[in-house]
């Protein structure tokens, strides 16, 4: 059975590409997830302080896992491509963000894990990849659908990424 879980992977430092596809293999490999759609990669003008565009996209994923147990996974893959926490600044400069965006209609808020993700519906850079896999899915706080929400929000900073 499984649940349905949708996540959004970023990247503005290192090879970028490289780290996102990496990732995606790594969560195709793992045992309990299974891949059930990828976006395409967007480059994507970085919200918070002065860092270089990121890459950005989404996945729906079929998983066996809780939410806790995603994310102690995500920060292991984080950690594997090299992200230091401890040297980096809000919402800073990465070498890769895995973050849980919806988990079937689960609603959690408590010290280590919110979702729906709190900024999910004001971010073009999590909203446009979404659109493209999982456009049907309702948040279930609003009850709104990722094609309205992101119907609803300035996407001019986000441009589908072509590799040269
Ligand atoms: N956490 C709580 N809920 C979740 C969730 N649903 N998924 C907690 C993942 N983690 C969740 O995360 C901090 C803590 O959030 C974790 O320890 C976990 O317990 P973090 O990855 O260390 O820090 P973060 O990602 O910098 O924090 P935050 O506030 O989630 O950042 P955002 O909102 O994800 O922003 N601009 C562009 N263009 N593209 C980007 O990808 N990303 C950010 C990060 C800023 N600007 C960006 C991008
Ligand atoms: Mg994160």
């Amino acid at each position: 059975m499984g649940n349905r879980c949708a996540i959004a992977l970023g990247s503005n430092l290192g090879n970028s590409l490289a780290t996102l596809e990496q990732t995606i293999k790594i969560l195709g490999q793992t045992p309990g997830i299974s891949l059930v759609a990828v976006s395409s990669w967007y480059r994507t003008e970085p919200v918070g302080p002065p860092q270089p565009d990121y890459l950005n996209g989404c996945a729906v994923l079929n998983v066996e896992q809780t939410p806790e147990e995603l994310l102690v996974l995500f920060q292991a893959i984080e950690l594997q491509f090299g992200r230091i926490r401890s040297a980096e600044t809000k919402w800073g400069a990465r070498t890769l963000d895995l973050d849980i965006i919806l988990y079937g209609d689960l609603v959690i808020d408590n010290s280590v894990l919110t979702i729906p993700h709190p900024r999910m519906s004001e971010r073009a850079f999590v909203l446009v990849p979404l659109a493209e896999i999982a456009a049907d899915w309702q948040e279930p706080v609003s009850g709104k659908a990722i094609a309205h929400l992101v119907s609803k929000i300035d996407c001019s900073g986000v441009k589908l990424f072509q590799a040269s």
